[in-house]
């Protein structure tokens, strides 16, 4: 089920376009009325839905991108690099990448919303219960990554008042895929509502969402999802008992999971 909101004026922005959640958020938001300029380093793979346009471009290519967010009512930045990553490798997609965004939203007065991750975070242990609050604790170069990213926001706002909404997104995924993500999951339909209502919503100064579907077992509570109008709808709870329980392992301790193992050398 779409929320009920009035379609922003001028096309959104959405970077990232061609990937899984893009591909997914895009039919989503031109079922709600939006028309959309689609953009990425990547061809958009699917027929370009009515009211899109896709301009290819770089993220490490500021004019590009600031050129790309005039005539826009918002940008809703999905792009980067999605994995473990190095130092290398993050900084340029996602590092120079969002300052490139936040430039772009300087430059023509709009607001970003912005995929950030649960793995700003997820070096807390998972009988930790966080909120928004809570001490960054990355688990990954690309957990890193999403930290600067929201001290970014922080900075453009303070600064500026460019607003945005960083959302930690958990396991945005069809369904959930292992016990983890009976916290963590996101279900393709609120991450749709929670883009929309982060776009359309009257005001957000500089907001963090918690991008989880009401399950029963998230680690996750205060957030400033009450400024933007958004409760989730779905939940991971039908599939409680489907999965193998939790082990003892460092990927079962932590709440970034299997990003948690890569290069763990501690021994307690
Ligand atoms: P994805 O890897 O499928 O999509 C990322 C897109 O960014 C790709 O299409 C890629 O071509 C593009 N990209 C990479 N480098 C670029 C560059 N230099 N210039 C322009 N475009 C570039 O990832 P997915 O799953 O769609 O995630 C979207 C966003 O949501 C990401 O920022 C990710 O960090 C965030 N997120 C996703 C979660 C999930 O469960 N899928 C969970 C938490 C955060
Ligand atoms: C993320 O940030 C990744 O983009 C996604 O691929 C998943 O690993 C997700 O987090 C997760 O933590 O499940």
């Amino acid at each position: 089920m779409t929320d009920a909101l009035q379609p922003p004026s001028l096309p959104v922005l959405v970077t990232g376009a061609a990937g899984k959640l893009g591909r997914d958020l895009v039919p989503s938001l031109v079922a709600m009325g939006w028309r959309l300029r689609l953009t990425d380093i990547a061809p958009f793979p699917d027929p370009l839905p009515p009211g899109c346009e896709f301009i290819a471009a770089d993220l490490n290519d500021r004019d590009a991108i600031v050129n790309l967010a005039q005539g826009c009512a918002s940008i809703v930045h999905l792009g980067g690099l999605v994995e473990y990553g190095t130092f290398e490798t993050v900084l340029g997609p996602n590092l120079r990448g969002v300052y490139h965004v936040f430039e772009a939203a300087l430059a023509h007065g709009l607001r970003v919303v912005y995929a950030s991750s649960n793995h700003v975070i997820g070096f807390h242990e998972r009988e930790t219960v966080l909120d928004k609050e809570s001490t960054y604790r990355p688990d990954s170069f690309y957990g890193l990554s999403k930290v600067f990213g929201e001290m970014v926001a922080r900075f453009y706002w303070d600064r500026n008042g460019v607003e945005s909404v960083s959302l930690r997104i958990g396991s945005c995924f069809p369904e959930p895929k292992q016990e983890r993500m009976l916290a963590t999951w996101l279900s393709r339909g609120d991450m749709a509502r929670l883009v929309a209502h982060s776009v359309t919503a009257p005001s957000t100064g500089f907001a963090v969402v918690w991008g989880a579907s009401n399950n029963a077992a998230s680690w996750w509570r205060g957030d400033d999802r009450a400024r933007i109008g958004w409760t989730p709808q779905d939940s991971a709870d039908a599939y409680a008992g489907t999965f193998p329980p939790a082990g003892q392992g460092v990927a079962d301790r932590f709440q970034g999971g299997g990003f948690c193992e890569v290069g763990y050398t501690r021994n307690d």
